[in-house]
Formats: C-alpha cells, structure tokens, sequence
C-alpha cells in the first residue's frame, strides 16, 4: 500500500502491559464456615469442603491470590443473609464483588461480640453487593 492510498499516516504499534486474567469464584452459601482449600481460588474451586463455597472462603482464596480476583454470589442467595460469626471478613487484596443479578446479599453480625464486620484494606473495588 502506497503512502496515498492510506492517507499518507505510518502504521506502528506498541505493547500493551501484561494482562491477566481475572480469578473469579462464585459464593454459592450463606454459612460462615472455612472447610475448603483457601489457598488459592483455583484450590477453593477444586476443593470447597463440600457444602460449596461461602462468602468468607472466597474472601480468603482471593487474598491468597495475587493480582486482581473477582467474587460474585449466586443469584440463589438474592435476599439472603449471610451470619458472620468468625470474626471479621477482611479483605486486602484487590477484588471486585458482585451480588446477585437481583435483590441483596446481607451481612449481619452474629457473632458473640457484636463488632464483627467488614473489614477493606488495600485496591479494593467493590462493585455491587
Ligand atoms: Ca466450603
């Protein structure tokens, strides 16, 4: 192709960084239970205690992961609430949590001292919950 014939601009390009792909589980109860391999998301994916994967076990897979993950709960737990009674859930790597396609995911403190919660630290980014 001649100069003339695209408009006379010079093709080039340039590398982009490296990508990778997004680690992503699905929490599929409402328990607050660890009985699954928290090592990895790959690990939970393959070995989540059989009861499926609760919230709290995605949480850690992900820390346990590194680069950005992605957690997203079931559209079967739309309106659920999930009873937090180990402690905090504590997040601190990068994730983004998605709820259900429709209605809530609540999180409610049951825990015997009563100031159990939610802790964020680190690029989190929650998307929706
Ligand atoms: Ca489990």
């Amino acid at each position: 192709m001649s100069k003339k014939q695209n408009g006379g601009r010079q093709l080039g390009y340039e590398s982009l960084e490296e990508r990778r792909m997004l680690s992503a589980v699905t929490v599929g109860n409402n328990l607050d239970v660890v009985n699954g391999n928290v090592g990895s998301i790959a690990n939970l994916l393959s070995s989540n205690g059989g009861d499926g994967i609760s919230l709290r076990e995605a949480i850690l897979a992900a820390n346990n992961s590194s680069g950005p993950d992605q957690i997203v709960f079931d559209n079967s737990l739309a309106n659920q609430t999930i009873n937090i009674q180990l402690g905090n859930l504590v997040i601190n790597e990068r994730v983004t949590i998605t709820g259900p396609s429709t209605g809530f995911v609540f999180i409610n403190d049951a825990s015997a001292t009563a100031d159990t919660g939610l802790t964020f630290s680190g690029f989190d980014n929650i998307a929706s919950l």
